[in-house]
């Protein structure tokens, strides 16, 4: 049994939870600038910034960071979007660390967490996000598909994420316009950027926008994703652990 299978296990009791307690998707919040479009339109790559906790990889990371204030030193240091972990059992967050983040920027909102029902992509609408995660490796392709076209019906954004070619496969099957390569296998938290490496050009190839995700330390990193196609960063624990977010910022303008 691996992590990804303790965590997807975990999620199927949410899920039953937020159906027998929870509330659906009503009206809307207004929505912020397209991150797609961003990517589409710069030269730079773009970073996503991550509010996160804690992780089965690293443990606890920081107890005393407020979600509005590190997502305000994100937008100050010049992040196009910030993401939050929103699951509880294994990341320590939740709607309402996101439902802060909101408040506190105008920046587009990833929410990152273990999407395996509409009921939780109704939950992240009305907590304010733009975006969500769809993890391919979490997902029956049907289920990948049915959730990816739900959530784009609600007007939210989708990243696609991936690790391996068999994955990309599933997601342009979806019609993924915007795919994440996860650097970091979820089953055993094994990190390679060779995976941005080996995956990126193709993802480039078939037109979708592409985001280098976890594992990032330094400028080097950067480069090295930048080189292989991706558009975008999402930062999560080189930040949170950072003294100065804006010095830590900028060795990844690359
Ligand atoms: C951030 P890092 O190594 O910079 O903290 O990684 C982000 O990529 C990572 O949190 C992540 C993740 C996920 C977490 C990527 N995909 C899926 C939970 C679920």
């Amino acid at each position: 049994e691996t992590i990804l299978d303790r965590i997807l296990a975990e999620k199927q009791k949410e899920v039953a939870y937020l159906k027998e307690y929870g509330m659906e998707a009503r009206g809307s919040l207004p929505k912020r600038k397209p991150f797609i479009e961003v990517l589409k339109h710069s030269n730079d790559l773009a970073i996503i910034a991550e509010f996160k906790r804690a992780s089965p990889s690293r443990g606890l990371i920081s107890e005393n960071i407020r979600p509005g204030n590190q997502a305000k030193l994100y937008e100050q240091a010049g992040a196009s979007a910030i993401s939050v972990l929103t699951d509880s059992a294994f990341f320590k967050g939740s709607f309402d660390d996101l439902r802060e983040v909101r408040r506190a920027v105008g920046l587009p909102i990833l929410c990152k967490d273990f999407i395996i029902d509409e009921i939780q992509i109704d939950h992240a609408y009305l907590a304010g996000a733009d975006i969500i995660l769809l993890i391919v490796a979490a997902l029956e392709e049907s289920r990948l598909m049915n959730l990816h076209t739900y959530a784009k019906s609600l007007g939210l954004e989708v990243l696609v994420e991936i690790h391996n070619e068999e994955e990309f496969v599933k997601a342009t099957n979806a019609g993924a316009e915007l795919i994440g390569i996860n650097n970091r296998d979820l089953r055993t938290f094994t990190i390679s950027l060779e995976t941005t490496t080996s995956l990126g050009p193709m993802v480039r190839a078939s037109g979708a926008c592409l985001i280098s995700e976890s594992g990032m330390k330094s400028a080097s990193d950067a480069k090295l994703a930048a080189a292989a196609g991706a558009q975008g960063l999402l930062i999560g624990q080189t930040f949170m652990e950072s003294g100065s977010m804006k010095e830590s910022f900028r060795s990844f303008i690359v």
